[in-house]
């Protein structure tokens, strides 16, 4: 009997809309659905999502062990769920709440997150939890909070086709959000939009843009500000826009007399001639729409460059309006609903501060708790942080693999070594896994309900096709069963739909869904009312904090910039075959099949000077640490520049990066840091 069960792929945030076709239990295939944001087309990690469903190394049981060094036995979930729960009364005993800190996971559904940092709170009473989206859009959170007093995606992937003009800074869309590149190629092929890119390197997208702004990595606040220096010299700001909608442009106006195109020329690298065109491209379109991701996102500098980019939507009246806006492409399947639903150290479900008094006692009374903590938890920085002191000793890690995917790894590793007990909820072992005291083996996207909620801002179904393999369970539940061995009975859930209504009674931009409501589409929240339609663009008539707030940036050099002895500036980033960490898309033989090896992007002639061959091992060695990969010779990158994916363990660029965060959004800058390369001897 083959059953075709339509859901949304697990990888990027772009929301697919694929079918999972399964014969009895065995997934055979995948392919797109005909409707959806990608309209009956994926790349090509949609087409293997199935594939490493199957994969033998699955997490099947809970297992568990005394100490680190022992070997791990597998086990019920009646003792799994005893030895957690008896770990975490003592510790709530012994440090009081603040000694237990909570890891969400941007792979995970709504409900699961929901229920995370509902036990978080209302069990363990503790205020320290966090996830990924701390690696990837805290700087989005933090800037556009200021600015607009909402963090998300203004506008809608399909409006995409219909502006003039498509900024992308910073975003290597076609590969790392393919079914949304695709629509920015069709704007630029079919519909005649000019496409200004702004990238260090040369991606696939630069081959059909206007003009490539080929800067210094790490200088964007320059060039933003350089771009709208040229826009107000030559009267090219909207007015009324400006007068209508805004506050503190004048005192923007004054704070960009040191970037001139001269001098911007000077700091990024970019033409003084160049940076006036893009301007005036940019400033006489009818309709100009920004496009970025991790190239602003993850710098010390990171909540400045997204406050430039909010200053230069605003300034032009690029907001509020179709086809415009200023779009940062959230990253992961489910890190809009993961923040959505309060997986954030600030903030409750629906974005309330948990400073505020009244989100406290709704919360209180909704959750029927006298425990919710007062005041803002740790960063994913400072759990990592407080593990290694001792001060946290309780860490319960639901999907995700910060051994490899925090800056410095040899750090956090010291870190995860360090707590006292460490409970990880995934699908396979990993890294981080290595570390645990107790593993959970979670359900897959293939093997749950739920939803996930799309960098457009878009909820959608997932919809389970298959039994999870062997013992294996979704986390709402076994994190309702971890409530009541510590005897709380508000999360005593029959399932994901008794879940989605509490998270639409208490979520403000979700108030108006439920899972019949949403359908084929999905619906775009804010969605506050039963017979509210969506909302495909944000801030039409006004900003969530009234008018939009010009915020003065000044560039700031990167914290590690090349020298004599590392005198390369490393880049690290994705590619299109592999996910993250690699612990899903290294099982997929069709992935494998096209990128098995880390490699380092190297440029013709530092490749010539160094004497290294295309496909020569080379040892790449930071501040922090080093690693050996091979060569790629290639015009992508430019002279002192290099650049390493992400995804190999074997080469993880992780041991390279450095602790340096951003002071507002602790975003670490995981983009950039100084390396020297050598032929490995
Ligand atoms: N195939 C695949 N797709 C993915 C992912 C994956 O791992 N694999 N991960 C998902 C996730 S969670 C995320 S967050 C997104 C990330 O998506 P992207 O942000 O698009 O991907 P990155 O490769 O991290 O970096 C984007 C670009 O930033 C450029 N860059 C480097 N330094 C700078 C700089 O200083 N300034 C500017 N302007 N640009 C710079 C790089 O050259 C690169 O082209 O991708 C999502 N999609
Ligand atoms: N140097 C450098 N470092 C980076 C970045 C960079 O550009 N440069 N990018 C950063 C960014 S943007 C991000 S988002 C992070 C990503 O960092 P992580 O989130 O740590 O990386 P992933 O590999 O996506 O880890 C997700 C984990 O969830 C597991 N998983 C998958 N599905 C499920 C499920 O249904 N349930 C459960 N319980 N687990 C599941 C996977 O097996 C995997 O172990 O990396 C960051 N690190
Ligand atoms: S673009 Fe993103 S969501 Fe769509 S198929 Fe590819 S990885 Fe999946
Ligand atoms: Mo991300």
């Amino acid at each position: 009997m083959i059953r075709d069960v339509e859901t949304i792929c697990p990888f990027c945030g772009a929301g697919c809309r694929l079918v999972l076709r399964a014969r009895e239990e065995d997934l055979v295939s995948v392919y797109p659905a005909s409707h959806g944001v990608n309209e009956g087309k994926l790349c090509i990690k949609g087409w293997s999502a199935h594939e490493f469903v199957h994969h033998p190394a699955r997490l099947t049981h809970p297992l568990v062990r005394e100490c680190r060094g022992d070997d791990f036995r597998e086990t019920s979930w009646d003792e799994a769920l005893d030895v957690i729960a008896e770990r975490l009364k003592d510790t709530l005993g012994n440090g009081g709440s603040d000694a237990a800190a909570f890891i969400g996971s941007a792979k995970c559904t709504n409900e699961d997150n929901y229920a995370l940092q509902k036990f978080a709170r209302a069990v363990a009473g503790s205020p320290h939890i966090d996830h990924c989206a701390r690696l990837c859009h805290a700087s989005t959170v933090a800037g556009l909070m200021e600015s607009f007093g909402s963090g998300a995606m203004t506008g809608s992937i399909e409006e995409l086709e219909d502006a003039d003009v498509i900024f992308v800074i910073g975003s290597n869309t076609t590969e790392q959000h393919p079914l949304v590149g695709r629509r920015i190629l069709r704007a630029v092929r079919e519909k005649d939009s000019a496409l200004i890119v702004a990238d260090p390197r040369r991606i696939d997208l630069t081959g059909f843009a206007r003009i490539h702004l080929r800067h210094r990595p790490g200088t964007d606040t320059a060039l933003i500000n350089g771009l709208l220096h040229v826009i107000i010299a030559e009267g090219m700001e909207d007015r009324a826009f400006i007068e209508e909608r805004t506050e503190g442009f004048e005192e923007l106006a004054r704070s960009l007399g040191d970037y001139a195109p001269r001098h911007v020329a000077a700091v990024t690298g970019v033409p003084a001639d160049a940076v006036i065109e893009a301007a005036r491209l940019f400033g006489k379109a009818k309709r100009a729409a920004i496009v970025y991701a991790m190239g602003i996102t993850q710098h010390v500098a990171g909540t400045d460059n997204v406050l430039a980019l909010a200053n230069l939507v605003m300034a032009t009246g690029n907001v509020g309006k179709r086809s415009a806006g200023l779009n940062p492409l959230r990253g992961q399947n489910n890190v809009q609903g993961a923040c959505d639903m309060g997986v954030l150290p600030d903030v409750y479900p629906g974005y309330r501060s948990i400073g505020d008094d009244g989100a406290h006692r709704f919360f209180s009374g909704a959750w029927g708790t006298d425990r919710l903590p007062r005041s803002t938890g740790r960063t994913l920085r400072e759990i990592i942080d407080a593990a290694l002191e001792g001060t946290v000793s309780f860490m319960y890690l639901m999907g995700e693999n910060p051994a490899l995917s925090d800056p410095d790894i040899t750090h956090t590793r010291r870190a995860l070594e360090a707590v006292r007990f460490l409970v990880v909820h995934d699908i396979f072992p990993t890294e981080t896994t290595a570390f645990a005291h107790v593993i959970l083996p979670a359900a897959s996207y293939a093997e749950k309900d739920g939803t996930f909620t799309s960098t457009e801002r878009r909820v959608q179904r997932i919809r389970k096709a298959i039994e999870p393999p062997g013992l294996a369970r979704p986390e709402w539940q076994v994190l309702g069963a971890l409530a009541r061995c510590m005897n709380y009975g508000g999360m005593n859930w029959e399932g994901p739909d008794e879940i989605f209504r509490e998270i639409a009674q208490v979520t403000q931009p979700y108030r108006g869904m439920s899972y019949d409501r949403l359908g084929d589409e999905g619906l775009q929240w804010p969605c506050p009312a039963k017979d509210h339609p969506g909302t495909p663009f944000l801030h039409q008539e006004s900003f969530p904090r009234g008018r939009g707030r010009f915020v003065p940036v000044r560039y700031e050099p990167p914290p590690e910039l090349p020298d004599e002895e590392y005198p390369f500036m490393l880049m690290t980033g994705r590619s299109l075959f592999q996910y993250h960490t690699g612990t899903m898309t290294r099982k997929s033989p069709t992935l494998q099949a096209q990128l098995d090896e880390a490699f380092l992007e190297m440029n013709p002639d530092d490749a010539a000077r160094l004497d290294v061959a295309d496909g020569g091992r080379v040892a790449v060695t930071s501040r922090r640490g080093r690693i050996t990969v091979r060569t790629r010779v290639t015009e992508r990158v430019s002279q002192g520049m290099v650049f390493i994916p992400i995804h190999f363990a074997e080469a993880a660029a992780n041991t390279l990066t450095l602790r340096a965060f951003d002071p507002r959004a602790h975003i670490p800058e995981l983009k950039l840091c100084a390396v020297k390369v050598e032929i490995e001897r």
